[in-house]
């Protein structure tokens, strides 16, 4: 039910009585904020609403129609991706602030916020979009439920591929007051200042409030509030209040066919490191009678100490919100395929041909189609009228998305929804780095996995960012997530942990380490990835030994299962040797990156201290 003039509160009533919403609490937050925006209509979400939103969308110019029942929109052109320097977690604790969380006091913000957002609706329709950030009936449900208010259908629409969605979540709330208040309004796109020293953005996490407060975007994780700014900014400070782990880690499960065992990794990767494509893999044809590769998920893990003693996870999202920019074939089949013609995945400021309603994006097709007949760039000009000098500008954005559904993934896990979650034998890190990291190493004291998730890093990705050799951190790949404090973070982790009595194994991996001579990759990659990780399960179970290293524990050649793998020999020595005088570098990079960190626990410096010695033996 929707009204065509801006409703009283009585209506409001009635169209909240209408969805069935009976939820107190969450119906006085609807209330309250459907006043200060200003709103002109509202309306309640449920999944089953996606194809007339669709529907809606399409005729009203948001969405354009791809081939297959698929669809296509193009965000305004400075609001494509998130803005970090704009992302503010506020508290009431100054405690909470940490180097990366760019910490406020939250009273001030939420004046600002308030000042921003009064009006700031004004003709467009709330939406009321009730979701959870988890398996229904999981152990975490309480810390998931939430209700996200947005002004953007397309926000909507991401929304549901992306969580579940629907009154029946919070209907029912054993706590009906407990849930994430997630308020997003877009503003006047074209009027933000975005980039200048006026810019009129922000992102809060009220984080101690468990309130969203989100203004100046309708993109992605700046928009799509169960995702980022619940699933893993507000959710990581919940879970260290409540003893769990929060992490934008992938998630996935590796089936021995023969033995019929299960088991699970989950994995921290620095932007532009493979994660997606990583999660999203299949076994080696050649190891395909063998290993069967499960998709929990690609982004975000919950993980608690369960009561067996074991660490266990699941993947609180629904859906997959991937990086288009080189998603093919090649790299990434199963999302190929779940990004089909009949899918309803939706492509976000890819190219677009408005003749043949065909989407495309740089590694897409080896070469860009011939035919530029009806071909649009992403920001919708025409790529036939280019000049010469824009001859070599991407067509497509190099963070254009596509949005899908787990269920959709061929290889998806028949476990993803399973509300017990899984259990964990193996965590990993693993950031882009051409040199010093071996394909694999592992670790199996906690103190150091934590300190080598700590100290996690990749190649900044143009050589002008950053000096040839050194490394962007990103702790646990949780850097534009962290909620608090990084030396509080880092002790969360060993509690957590010390509650577990079967220990997962660490490892670093690196499948992108180069030739010095000539640059050429090392490792092949993708799928032959799973190669690395089949040891790692073995290593962790006892059944091989490797080769013991100052910096954690590496395959012998004999150990890894080489069948029908296509590499040098004399590379694959070069994976598996630790180059030490480059380490000894690095350990002093380390150590100014872990001393910009207040409160960092002894045991995570004895590790580091471990780790320098026992180079300076090698
Ligand atoms: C991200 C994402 O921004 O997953 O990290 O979308
Ligand atoms: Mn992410």
């Amino acid at each position: 039910m929707t009204f065509t003039e801006r409703p009283t509160m009585t209506d409001v009533d009635a169209v909240l009585d209408a969805a069935g919403l009976t939820n107190e609490s969450v119906r006085e937050y609807v209330k309250y904020w459907f006043g200060v925006t200003g709103a002109e209509r509202i309306e309640v979400v449920n999944a089953s609403d996606e194809a007339r939103l669709t529907q809606e969308a399409l005729d009203a110019g948001e969405l354009l129609p791809v081939q297959g029942g698929r669809t296509f929109s193009r965000s305004y052109l400075k609001d494509t991706a998130r803005a970090e320097e704009r992302t503010i977690v506020a508290t009431s604790d100054e405690a909470d602030k940490g180097v990366y969380n760019n910490w406020q006091p939250s009273g001030p913000a939420k004046e600002n916020y308030l000042s921003l957002v009064t009006g700031a609706s004004a003709g467009k329709t709330m939406y009321v979009v009730p979701y959870l950030m988890a398996p229904q009936g999981s152990p975490l449900e309480k810390f998931a439920a939430g209700v996200e208010l947005t002004d953007a259908r397309t926000v909507v629409l991401h929304m549901i591929k992306m969580a579940r969605v629907g009154v029946n979540y919070i209907n029912e709330l054993a706590e009906p007051d407990h849930f994430v208040r997630a308020v997003h309004v877009t503003g006047d796109l074209p009027n933000l200042g975005q980039g200048t020293p006026d810019d009129k953005r922000y992102f809060y996490t009220i984080a101690d409030e468990r309130t969203i407060m989100h203004f100046g975007s309708s993109y992605g994780g700046n928009a799509l509030l169960g995702k980022i700014a619940h699933g893993l900014r507000l959710a990581s400070y919940d879970g260290w209040k409540n003893g769990f782990l929060v992490e934008q880690f992938l998630l996935l499960g590796i089936k021995d066919k023969q033995t019929g065992t299960k088991h699970h990794i989950v994995g921290g990767f620095p932007s532009a490191s493979g994660k997606t494509n990583l999660s999203m893999t299949l076994a080696p044809d050649a190891l395909g009678d063998r290993y069967e590769i499960e998709f929990f998920g690609d982004d975000i893990a919950w993980l608690w100490p369960g009561e067996d003693g074991r660490l266990w996870a699941f993947n609180p999202e629904f859906g997959v919100f991937g990086v288009a920019k080189d998603t093919n074939e090649h790299s990434n089949p199963t999302a190929i395929d779940a990004i089909e013609p009949g899918s309803g995945a939706i492509f976000t400021n890819v190219a677009y041909n408005e003749k043949t309603q065909d989407v495309w994006w740089e590694g897409k097709t080896k070469n860009p189609p011939e035919d530029l007949d009806g071909w649009l760039d992403w920001k919708g000009n025409p790529i036939a009228d280019r000049s010469p000098e824009e001859a070599d500008e991407p067509w497509a954005h190099p963070n254009s998305r596509f949005t899908t559904s787990i269920s959709l993934v061929p290889n998806a896990s028949p476990d993803y929804s399973d509300p017990a979650g899984v259990p964990v034998d193996a965590i990993i890190f693993g950031g882009r780095t051409r040199d010093r990291e071996p394909l694999i190493r592992a670790i199996t004291d906690v103190a150091e996995g934590v300190y080598d998730g700590l100290t996690l890093g990749a190649e900044a990705t143009f050589a002008a960012d950053g000096l040839e050799g050194v490394l962007r951190y990103d702790p646990m790949s949780m850097r534009p997530f962290m909620s608090y404090g990084e030396g509080d973070y880092a002790q969360h982790w060993l509690d957590v942990l010390g509650k577990v009595t079967e220990k997962p194994i660490f490892a670093h991996v690196n499948w992108f380490q180069r030739d010095p001579e000539d640059g050429h990759f090392l490792w092949p990659g993708y799928r032959e990835n799973v190669r690395a990780l089949v040891w790692l399960i073995e290593a962790k179970n006892g059944e091989v030994k490797g080769n013991a290293t100052a910096v954690g524990v590496i395959p012998t050649k004999d150990e890894l299962l080489l069948e029908g793998l296509e590499a040098e020999p004399g590379d694959l020595d070069k994976l598996l040797t630790i180059d030490v005088d480059r380490w000894k570098q690095e350990m002093g990079y380390r150590e100014e990156h872990l001393n910009t960190f207040t409160n960092v626990p002894d045991a995570i410096w004895e590790a580091h201290r471990r780790v320098a010695g026992a180079l300076e033996q090698s």
